[in-house]
């Protein structure tokens, strides 16, 4: 399908919650109009004229910044994958209360915007600073009637990395409302989460952070293996075929390119490996240019289908970090990183 006829698929209206089609992740850039969108509350109304950042806390000098100011602070551009950690919730068994994501929820795109560590160094933390919070504009009441802002924090390490940005720009356009205009973080390589939408408040810490989606969403727990309350934070392995699609009806004796993405914020991408078969046998693929760590990498074979019917599709990587996809998910109460390997099912005629 070209991508012009392309269109996210919606999850929930407001907050408004939207897959990627899956095709669109050929693209080194997800188009921003087929970005995936995911919101825990409604897209705040922000005056872009006036909007500042205050940034406070544990710091030498309190201050807020303008938009312009904090341009002035230096720019930057990076190229992140984002994957929401609830992606691929539909697969888990039994589905966790969330978001009811299929395999859409992730996409990648080129951020322009100040290094955080600028803002930070110019308002200067105190020696005993162990996290930045981060609030959005964006609000709501919990199901316990709690009225709360979008909040969530870093460790200063990270805080303080070079590629972690507020961003203005996504692919050379101001960032549109839903993806956080007119200032977001951008943590590449973590699971979405973490990259704040909205942002108005930045505080330096001594504690760390207690705050809902710090400590009661966005981690995991009940998983085999994991302590409970581990926060979810890089992004697992994880292929995903874009080309055919689930469902599609291919011609038998005919040539077809299977192609896909693949990413990893734990390491680089080495491997991907393609199923024809249900899983029975697996060759490899044809790997594109390196993108960079936790950036997804084109991969593509090319099969000649030699039966007609039913035919499952599976494709799975690794990473330089030897970590592989599990066939079966992985389960968690909160529907978390469930990175098993994508499969699909097209009709040969
Ligand atoms: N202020 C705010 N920031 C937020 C969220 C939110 O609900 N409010 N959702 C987070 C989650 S869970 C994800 S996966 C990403 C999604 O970013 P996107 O909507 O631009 O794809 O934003 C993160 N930042
Ligand atoms: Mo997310």
């Amino acid at each position: 399908m070209p991508i012009a006829d392309l269109q996210r698929q919606t999850i929930t209206e407001d907050p408004p919650n939207r897959e990627t089609p899956l095709p669109a992740l050929l693209e080194q850039f997800t188009p921003n109009d087929l970005f995936y969108i995911r919101s825990n509350f409604s897209v705040p109304p922000i005056d872009l004229a006036t909007h500042r950042v205050a940034v406070s806390g544990r710091v030498n000098a309190e201050q807020s910044f303008s938009l312009a100011e904090l341009k002035a602070l230096g720019t930057a551009t990076e190229i992140a994958t984002f994957e929401c950690a609830g992606n691929a919730r539909l697969s888990m068994d039994p589905v966790p209360a969330g978001t009811a994501w299929g395999w859409g929820a992730a996409s990648t795109a080129r951020f322009t915007g100040v290094p955080l560590r600028h803002v930070l160094n110019a308002a200067g933390p105190n020696d005993d600073v162990v996290e930045i919070a981060f609030e959005g504009a964006d609000h709501g009441t919990l199901d316990d009637g709690r009225n709360i802002h979008f909040e969530r924090s870093l460790p200063l390490e990270t805080a303080l990395r070079p590629d972690v940005l507020l961003a203005w720009q996504m692919n050379g356009e101001p960032l549109p409302a839903e993806n956080g205009a007119p200032l977001r973080l951008v943590v590449p390589g973590w699971y979405g989460v973490a990259s704040v939408k909205w942002v108005t408040h930045i505080r330096a810490l001594n504690t760390p952070l207690e705050a809902h989606f710090q400590t009661e969403r966005y981690v995991y727990s009940g998983e085999q293996g994991l302590a409970d309350g581990t926060p979810v934070r890089r992004m697992r392995v994880r292929s995903l075929i874009a080309q055919p699609t689930d469902g599609e009806a291919l011609s038998g004796a005919q040539t077809t390119k299977i192609a896909g993405v693949a990413w990893s914020g734990e390491g680089e991408v080495s491997a991907v490996e393609v199923s024809v078969d249900g899983g029975e046998t697996w060759q490899p693929a044809i790997l594109g240019d390196p993108p960079g760590e936790g950036v997804s990498r084109l991969w593509h074979i090319s099969w000649t289908p030699n039966q007609t019917g039913s035919v499952s599709i599976l494709a799975r990587a690794q990473d330089t970090a030897g970590n592989r996809q599990p066939r079966d998910p992985v389960w968690n109460e909160l529907g978390y990183g469930n990175n098993l390997i994508h499969e699909i099912r097209v009709e040969i005629r």
